[in-house]
C-alpha cells in the first residue's frame, strides 16, 4: 500500500483502546429454532464474539431477531458483528460488520459504519488475506480449517495455511470452518487469535459447556499459574487426600487452587478417626467468597459428606453459572471408613450430575450408582452408559478394582469409548489416588487442555506419583505429588523443545 492510500485509511479508521480485539471463541448463528435462547446459552459459557448470520428472514424479521441478539451481546459485554451488510449493522448499531469477498468493500462499510466500527473480511487464500489488511479490515476470517457441513466451501486451506496467513498480515485472524474441540487445538497453534464455530457449539444440546470447552482452550496462552481450579472437598489432616492432595496437585501442575472445605477429618495414612462436617450454610459462604471475586474456570468436587451439603453446593455452582465441574463421587476413604452417607448419594445424583462435565467414580462408586455389577471391562461399559442416561456429560470410570489384567480406565463422552489402558502398580502407597487424579484432570482442563488429553496427561501424573510413592506413616502412605510434577515438568519442556 502507498503512503497516500495508509494516510487516507487513518482518515477513516478511528479505533482506540474501548475498541474490542478480536480474540478468543467466535460465534457464529445459525438458522435454527430457538435461535436467541441458544445463543444466550452460549454466552453464559464464554463466547467473546458473536456473528450475526442471517441469510433466510424478511428483513422487519432480521432487524427484530438482530435487536434481541445485540441486547444479548450488551448484557454480556461482547462485540455484536453483523455478517454481509453494513445497512443493517448500521440500524441495529452493531460493533462491526463481516464481509465475504462478493461483498462491499471495507473502504465503503466504514463509509456507511463511520470510522469507530471494526470492519471483517472472509479470506481463503493467503493473497486474499494480505489484500484485506491492504484494504482496511481490522481482522480476517480465514477458511475453511475442516470440511464443515454449514456452508459450502469451495477452499480447505486448513491449519497449515492458516500458519502461513498468520506470518504474513499484522491483523487478527479467526480460524473458521469445522472446528470442534479435538482439532481446535491445531487452529490454535496454527495462531488463529480467535476460533470462529456454528455447530459444534449451537448444534449442542447444551450450547454453554460447549462453548465453555471451547473458551478454555484459550487459557493455554496465560502466564502461569494458567487457570483456576476450586476444589470442594473435605479436609484430610494427615495430608495425603482431600483439599491438601488437591492443592497440592493444582499448585504443582500448574494452575491456581482455591479450596472451600465441607468437613473437617481426623485421619492419617491408617484410617479416619473422626468426622467434623461444616454446616452447609458455611460451605455455600465459602464457595461464595470465591466466586463473587475469583474467576474460577473448573470446579471439582470431592467428598460432600451429607446430602444438605450435595444440594447446597450444586445451588450455589448453578448460580454462578459453573460450567466445567469435575464431580469425583466419594464416598469410602482408603481404610474402608465411609466419607458420605446414603442420603449424600442421592443428592449427588439428583441435584449435581445436571450439572457435571465428568464424573470419576471408581468400580464401587460406580455400582452404587447404578447398580450394575461389574466384573469386567463390558460391566465398566454398562455402567458408564448408565451414568451418562444419568445426565452427566462425560464419565472417566477408573479400572483399578477390577483385578484381571491390566487397569483400564474408560472416558465415555454419550456417543465413543476412550481408553487409558496402565501398567498396574503393586503397592500399598495409594492414599489420594482417587483425589489427585480428578484434580490432575481440572488442573490440566483450567490450563487449556482438551478433556481427552487433560486425562490422559491426568493419568500419567498418578500413575508416576503412585510408582514414585515412598512409605509414609504405617498405613496406605501418600501418592508422591512432588517427584510427579518434576517428571511431568521435565517431559513438558522436552516437549516444547521440540521443533
Ligand atoms: N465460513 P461450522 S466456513 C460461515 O470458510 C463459514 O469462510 C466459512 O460452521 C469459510 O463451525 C463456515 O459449523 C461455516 O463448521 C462454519
Amino acid at each position: 500500500m502507498n503512503k497516500q492510500s495508509k494516510d487516507f485509511l487513518r482518515l477513516v479508521i478511528d479505533h482506540d483502546e474501548s475498541t474490542p480485539r478480536i480474540e478468543g471463541l467466535y460465534l457464529v448463528t445459525d438458522e435454527g429454532e430457538r435461535l436467541v435462547e441458544r445463543v444466550r446459552s452460549a454466552l453464559s459459557g464464554g463466547v467473546a464474539v458473536l456473528q450475526y448470520r442471517c441469510k433466510k428472514n424478511s428483513p422487519e424479521e432480521k432487524v427484530a431477531l438482530g435487536r434481541e441478539l445485540r441486547a444479548l451481546c450488551v448484557d454480556a459485554g461482547i462485540p455484536f458483528i453483523v455478517n454481509d451488510d453494513p445497512h443493517l449493522a448500521l440500524e441495529l448499531d452493531a460493533d462491526g460488520v463481516h464481509l465475504g469477498q462478493e461483498d462491499t468493500s471495507p473502504f465503503a462499510a466504514r463509509q456507511i459504519l463511520g470510522p469507530k466500527k471494526i470492519v471483517g473480511v472472509s479470506t481463503h487464500t493467503v493473497r486474499e488475506a494480505r489484500q484485506a489488511e491492504a484494504d482496511g479490515a481490522d481482522y480476517i476470517g480465514f477458511g475453511a480449517m475442516y470440511p464443515t457441513g454449514s456452508k459450502t466451501v469451495t477452499h480447505l486451506p486448513g491449519p497449515a495455511a492458516l500458519r502461513e496467513v498468520k506470518g504474513s498480515v499484522g491483523i487478527p485472524v479467526v480460524a473458521i470452518g469445522g472446528i470442534k474441540r479435538d482439532n481446535a487445538l491445531s487452529v490454535m497453534d496454527g495462531g488463529a487469535d480467535a476460533v470462529a464455530v456454528i455447530s459444534s457449539v449451537l448444534g449442542d444440546p447444551n450450547p454453554a459447556v460447549a462453548a465453555a470447552e471451547l473458551a478454555l482452550l484459550f487459557n493455554r496462552r496465560l502466564p502461569p499459574p494458567r487457570g483456576t481450579v476450586l476444589t470442594v472437598a473435605g479436609s484430610d489432616s494427615g495430608g495425603g487426600a482431600g483439599i491438601q492432595a488437591d492443592l497440592k496437585t493444582v499448585t504443582l501442575l500448574g494452575a491456581y487452587g482455591a479450596s472451600a472445605i465441607t468437613a473437617l477429618t481426623a485421619q492419617n495414612t491408617r484410617g479416619v478417626t473422626g468426622i467434623c462436617p461444616v454446616p452447609p450454610s458455611f460451605v455455600e459462604e465459602q464457595i461464595t467468597a470465591v466466586l463473587s471475586d475469583i474467576p474460577v474456570d473448573v470446579v471439582k468436587t470431592g467428598m460432600l459428606h451429607s446430602a444438605d451439603i450435595a444440594a447446597t453446593v450444586a445451588e450455589v455452582l448453578e448460580r454462578f453459572g459453573k460450567r466445567i465441574l469435575v464431580i469425583d463421587p466419594v464416598m469410602l476413604a482408603k481404610g474402608g471408613a465411609r466419607l458420605v452417607d446414603r442420603p449424600a448419594v442421592t443428592a449427588i445424583r439428583e441435584h449435581l450430575f445436571p450439572l457435571t462435565y465428568l464424573l470419576t467414580p471408581n468400580i464401587p462408586e460406580a455400582e452404587q450408582l447404578t447398580g450394575v455389577t461389574i466384573h469386567d471391562e463390558a460391566g465398566m461399559e454398562e455402567a458408564a452408559r448408565a451414568l451418562h442416561a444419568q445426565g452427566v456429560r462425560n464419565v472417566l470410570l477408573k479400572g483399578g478394582h477390577l483385578t484381571e489384567g491390566a487397569a483400564v480406565d474408560l472416558l465415555f463422552d454419550g456417543t465413543g469409548f476412550m481408553r487409558f489402558p496402565t501398567r498396574r502398580i503393586m503397592t500399598k502407597n495409594t492414599h489420594g489416588t482417587g483425589c489427585t487424579l480428578a484434580s490432575a484432570i481440572a488442573a490440566f482442563l483450567a490450563r487449556g487442555e482438551p478433556l481427552p488429553a487433560a486425562v490422559g496427561r491426568a493419568k500419567e501424573f498418578i500413575t508416576t506419583a503412585i510408582r514414585l510413592a515412598h512409605p509414609l506413616g504405617r498405613g496406605h502412605g501418600p501418592v508422591n505429588h512432588y517427584l510427579a510434577a518434576q517428571e511431568q515438568l521435565e517431559h513438558e519442556k522436552k516437549l516444547e523443545e521440540q521443533p
